[in-house]
C-alpha cells in the first residue's frame, strides 16, 4: 500500500478539510514606546555598569543593582547637585529623574566605571 499524503489537504476529525492557513494575524503588534522607558535597571557586575547608557522619560527612574561582592558608590549630578548613593554588596538604589537632559554618573571608588542617563 502506498499513501501519497504530500498533496492531500489535511483533514479534521470529522473529515472536513482543515483551514489552509493557521496564521490568522490575531496577534497585534505591541505598541512601541515613543522614547525610552519609564524605568531602567542598570546592573553592576564585575566592575561594569550594564548597560552603561540608558534612556528614559522625565519622571522615570533608574535602579542600580550591585551584583558584585564589593561595595560600589554611584555619583550622579542632578540639577547641579551631586548625589551620592552607596551600594553595598548586592545592594540597590533607585533614583528618579524629573528633568530632561543628559546625566553622567560614575562610581566613586572606581572612577573608570562611568555611564550616562538620557532623560527625554
Ligand atoms: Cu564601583
Amino acid at each position: 500500500m502506498h499513501f501519497d499524503v504530500a498533496g492531500s489537504p489535511a483533514l479534521k476529525a470529522d473529515g472536513t478539510p482543515a483551514p489552509q492557513s493557521a496564521h490568522d494575524h490575531a496577534h497585534a503588534p505591541s505598541p512601541s514606546s515613543e522614547i525610552g522607558t519609564a524605568s531602567a535597571v542598570i546592573a553592576i557586575s564585575n566592575f561594569e555598569f550594564a548597560p552603561e547608557a540608558v534612556r528614559l522619560r522625565a519622571g522615570g527612574s533608574v535602579t542600580w543593582e550591585n551584583h558584585d561582592s564589593v561595595a560600589h558608590h554611584v555619583i550622579v549630578t542632578l540639577d547641579g547637585k551631586e548625589q551620592q548613593h552607596a551600594l553595598p554588596p548586592h545592594g540597590r538604589v533607585t533614583v528618579t529623574f524629573l528633568q530632561t537632559g543628559r546625566f553622567t554618573y560614575h562610581c566613586l571608588p572606581h572612577p573608570f566605571m562611568q555611564g550616562t542617563v538620557e532623560v527625554e
